[in-house]
């Protein structure tokens, strides 16, 4: 009987299980294009044009060379862009390189790798302890040209027009019936809507994804589109994945967004997105619509802490696009891995890589040399460090719901966690050139007398007697407070990682 009790236990440990909502919650996540973040040959040099919109030479055996880069980094988990069979043409907006022009749902797009590339990265992944979450497209397929001369046929499984919504354009994002029915983006390249309301294309995709998640051993799933498919279609699919998966809802609107949670495990938190490039991207940016997007979404959204945080993707601009203050990229970066959510940082954020619009926000990784001595690198490993520390020393940190607890003109302070193991995150827009004073920082939580440690400065304070903490801000830069006899084992200020 124990026997067999230890082998029931020996499997379960090999077999690679997706993972829930749950698992996901505390992990932190790094997201890439695969055709730019790095190739088999590890060049740092291989030219990448964006403008061209051409292949750049990534692949799923780079990812695994450059596995180490990320996880110095903090991270725990991995999204990658997706990996199904792609129009091969050079079309008027360039190649397919970005993965989200789908032509065979069953085969893998061969300039990545193989199929055995795709499972050693899971491997690889699994090996360390990481995530692997993959994008998936269910709204569309693509097409070279306008629409109305689609060929059908080339199309694995939705070989026929009966599958596809008939031809019509989005021309208005705030008339639902068309953002659902109609296609998106133009003639150039036409994206054939399928008509997610038939029951057999709803079969055809739950089987889908179910094998996609099986075959590549997937621990969760990013998908595109969501709110271009009526939202009954994404319960059924949630489920035949049978792993966390994270929908986008390019949307500013939390009541319009936050609802998708009722079908989905969680959404890509762009009301946020907008508040918080805002906020930080000049030194005049409002701090009072961030704090009180902080409240909306978490009353808004069925649970905040299954949302993905984020404030560079590859749709939009990047931050450095709109400013080169290094100070306002870290606050921007803090939020994103402090607040409430799910971190994600978008591959070149830690180079401070600074393109604008796509494809120009789409720069090849490798052209930074992997530098792991960045300003912005050291601080998101920091940040990653900073909360992987505060959620091993209290569970209840990771679904405590992100507080904001001050804000002025230039500061917001936020407190996540309960009494005795909170973090306390400072965030301030003066730009790097913010005058050096203390912020006395009432509604902490933490007790007179209590020696705390900021964490990015290593400089210890004790609260005040009336209960504020005098936080030492200087040169604009984000503070984060923990109580100072509560950092071992943290690999924070100096407390390694092995002694207590
Ligand atoms: C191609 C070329 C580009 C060229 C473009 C016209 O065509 O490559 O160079 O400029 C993929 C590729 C793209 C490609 C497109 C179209 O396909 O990555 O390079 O562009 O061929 C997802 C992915 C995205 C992907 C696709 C398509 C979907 O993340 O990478 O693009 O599979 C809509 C969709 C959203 C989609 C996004 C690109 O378009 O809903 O899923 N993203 C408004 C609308 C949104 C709309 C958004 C952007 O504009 O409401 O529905 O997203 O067009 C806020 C409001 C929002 C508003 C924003 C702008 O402002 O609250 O509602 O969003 O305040
Ligand atoms: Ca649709």
């Amino acid at each position: 009987m124990k026997d067999i009790l230890l082998l029931i236990v020996a499997l379960a440990a090999t077999v690679v299980l997706g993972a829930s909502p749950a698992q996901w919650r505390t992990q932190s996540i790094y997201f890439l294009l695969t055709d730019r973040f790095a190739r088999t040959d590890n060049s740092t040099t291989a030219a990448c044009n964006t403008g061209e919109r051409q292949y750049c030479g990534g692949t799923w055996q780079g990812i695994i060379n450059q596995l180490d880069y990320i996880q110095g980094m903090g991270f725990t988990a991995i999204w990658i862009t997706p990996v199904t069979g792609q129009i091969p043409q050079e079309t008027g907006y360039g190649e397919a390189y970005h993965g989200y022009w789908q032509q065979d749902a069953y085969t893998l797009n061969s300039h990545y790798g193989t199929a055995d590339d795709l499972k050693k990265l899971a491997s690889a992944v699994h090996a360390r302890g990481m995530y692997l979450m993959v994008d998936v497209v269910a709204n569309h397929m693509a097409f070279n040209g306008s629409g109305d001369a689609t060929t059908y046929s080339a199309y694995n499984p939705f070989n026929s027009q009966e599958y596809f919504h008939n031809l019509c354009s989005i021309t208005n994002n705030d008339n639902q019936t068309q953002v659902e029915d109609c296609w998106l983006a133009d003639s150039v390249v036409s994206l054939p809507d399928l008509n997610t309301t038939r029951s057999d294309v709803k079969t055809m995709w739950y089987d889908w994804i179910g094998s996609l998640v099986s075959n590549y051993s997937i621990d969760g799933l990013r998908i595109d589109t969501v709110k271009n498919v009526q939202k009954d279609f994404w319960p059924g699919y949630n489920k035949a994945a049978g792993v966390y998966c994270v929908g986008e809802v390019f949307d500013g609107d939390a009541e319009f967004t936050c609802p998708y949670q009722n079908d989905l495990d969680g959404v890509l938190d762009y009301p946020m997105y907008y508040p918080l490039l805002r906020a930080f991207e000049s030194t005049n940016g409002s701090i009072s619509d961030l704090y009180n997007m902080i409240n909306t979404v978490k009353s808004t959204c069925n649970d905040s802490t299954l949302l993905g945080t984020f404030v560079e993707n590859h749709d939009n601009p990047r931050f450095a696009n709109y400013t080169s203050d290094m100070s306002l990229a870290k606050n921007a970066a803090s939020f994103t891995v402090l607040a409430d959510g799910i971190p994600i940082i978008y591959a070149g954020q830690e180079q401070h890589y600074h393109g604008g619009n796509d494809p120009y926000n789409r720069e090849a990784t490798w052209l930074s040399s992997y530098s792991t001595t960045s300003p912005l690198y050291t601080h998101i490993a920091t940040s990653n460090r900073i909360r992987t520390h505060a959620i091993g020393q209290d569970s209840g940190y990771i679904t405590y719901k992100n507080y904001p607890i001050y804000q002025d003109n230039s500061t917001l302070a936020m407190r996540k966690g309960y009494n005795g193991t909170q973090t306390i995150t400072v965030l301030s827009n003066l730009g790097a050139s913010g005058r050096s004073y203390n912020l006395s920082l009432p509604g902490t939580g933490y007790s007179a007398n209590q020696k705390l440690t900021e964490l990015y400065t290593c400089t210890n304070v004790t609260v005040d007697a009336d209960g504020s903490v005098p936080v030492p801000m200087a040169s604009g830069l984000p503070r984060v407070l923990y109580p100072a006899d509560k950092l071992s084992n943290s690999s924070l200020c100096g407390h390694n990682s092995t002694t207590s």
